[in-house]
């Protein structure tokens, strides 16, 4: 426990060392919270999971009540050093045609690297200066509500897109956080708030977000692109060109647009196509390409066949008939079903007359259930457009 260690070091010396190797190591900020549990976070995940927003997720109430108590991360925990990273925001011009967009987010090398080499460095100093380990290092896949511990710590407000916006450096940041048993002295929560401001809910084309600032996660572009089953149909055509991640709530976002754009080499694109890939190609792309391409990125934990399918609802969306020979490639030959089938969906929402009479074959051949289905709607969306 921490009142029978030997600290050599005062609780503001700690929090100095702190906010030091923080900086030193790319943090844009650093704050204190206290690690005591946070009845209001657990009451609004558990209401989120009420609503079924979650359901592409495979948390429970036993993981709402973990994510909101840091004892549960580490036995004697008293504070939690949350840490902001910022990304680049600046996207590379000079975009083709047939085109997709990447997410900011997932530019560039994986965060979670990023940002846990950052918090180990903090975490090895602290545990070093008081000669015992006394800190648990967190970035996204352990149970903890980073947002809500983040504003705790006062390192921004939660806005309306739900995301954690910092007074100066806007949204477009990483959070990472160190659970320790240190009782370092915490930070006063940030007293900003979004107002009135209603942008990001206005522009989502999903209606993922809603007032009082939750997100039906089910309906959120993001998670669209990260699911591994079947995008439900009426939502392809409003993912426009994304095929991994989204960034419209937070591009519209006052704060994070006044934020100065920060172009931070870790984070920035290595080229056009790392925010714009070719569409076609991507349509195309399997193993050896995936490990190649997008393993090392934050974008790299799904199979290429979800890449692959979120090609085929893009080209879809450019309804641009330059796609259709691709697509009917891949209508005959992916021998993924969930591709097959988002194939079949593109072809019927571009349309032409060729598209509809390969659509119409491949039906007689196709074995697979899900695929015949689409194919039929395909098609009987086409009949009712035609008879219109
Ligand atoms: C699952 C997940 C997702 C899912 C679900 C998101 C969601 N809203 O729940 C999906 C795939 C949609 C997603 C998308 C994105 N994500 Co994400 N995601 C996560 C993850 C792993 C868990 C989130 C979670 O537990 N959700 C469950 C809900 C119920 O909890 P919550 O959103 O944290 O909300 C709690 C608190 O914030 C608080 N709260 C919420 N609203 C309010 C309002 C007020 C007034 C108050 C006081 C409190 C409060 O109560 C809530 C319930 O406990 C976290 C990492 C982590 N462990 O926290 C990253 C994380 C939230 N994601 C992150 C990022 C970067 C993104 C994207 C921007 C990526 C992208 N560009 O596509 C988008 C943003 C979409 C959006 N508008 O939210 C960052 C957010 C950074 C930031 N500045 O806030 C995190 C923190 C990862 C990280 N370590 O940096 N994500």
């Amino acid at each position: 426990m921490l009142a029978s260690l030997p600290i050599v070091m005062t609780p503001s010396a700690l929090r100095a060392l702190v906010e030091r190797i923080a900086r030193e190591a790319g943090a844009g900020d650093v704050k204190i919270a206290s690690a005591g549990d946070d009845a209001a976070t657990q009451a609004r995940f558990a209401a989120s999971l009420e609503r079924g927003d979650l359901a592409t997720w495979p948390y429970d109430d036993a993981y709402a009540q973990k994510a909101a108590s840091p004892q549960a991360l580490l036995a004697g925990a008293r504070s939690v050093i949350c840490v902001a990273v910022p990304y680049a925001t600046q996207a590379p011009h000079a975009r083709g045609p047939l085109t997709g967009r990447i997410s900011n987010y997932a530019w560039s090398v994986n965060y979670h690297r990023h940002v846990r080499a950052v918090l180990k460095r903090i975490a090895d100093e602290l545990d070093a200066a008081i000669g015992a380990p006394v800190t648990r290092a967190v970035c996204d896949t352990a149970p903890l509500a980073e947002r809500a511990f983040a504003e705790r710590s006062g390192l921004g407000w939660i806005g309306k897109h739900t995301n954690l916006i910092s007074p100066e450096l806007g949204s477009f940041v990483f959070l990472g956080e160190i659970v320790t048993t240190l009782d370092l002295p915490p930070d006063a929560p940030s007293k900003k708030s979004c107002g009135s401001c209603t942008r990001c809910i206005d522009v989502c084309p999903t209606g993922a977000l809603r007032a009082d600032y939750s997100m039906d996660a089910t309906r959120c572009i993001s998670d669209l692109t990260q699911r591994t089953d079947a995008i439900p149909r009426e939502l392809r055509a409003l993912m426009g060109d994304w095929i991994w991640g989204c960034d419209l709530c937070q591009e519209v976002c006052p704060p994070t647009q006044r934020a100065s754009p920060r172009v931070d080499a870790v984070f920035s694109a290595s080229g056009v196509s790392a925010a714009f890939p070719d569409l076609l190609a991507l349509l195309r792309m399997r193993g050896a390409e995936h490990r190649r391409r997008f393993r090392p990125k934050a974008m790299g934990w799904r199979r290429p066949a979800v890449l692959r399918r979120n090609a085929a609802v893009a080209l879809g969306n450019a309804l641009d008939r330059a796609a259709v020979p691709a697509l009917l490639q891949a209508l005959r030959e992916d021998g993924n079903p969930l591709v097959r089938g988002h194939a079949a969906w593109a072809l019927g929402r571009i349309g032409s007359p060729r598209a509809l009479d390969a659509l119409s074959e491949r039906l007689a051949s196709e074995t697979e259930l899900t695929v015949r289905e689409e194919i039929a709607l395909a098609l009987a969306s086409w009949e009712t457009f035609a008879l219109r």
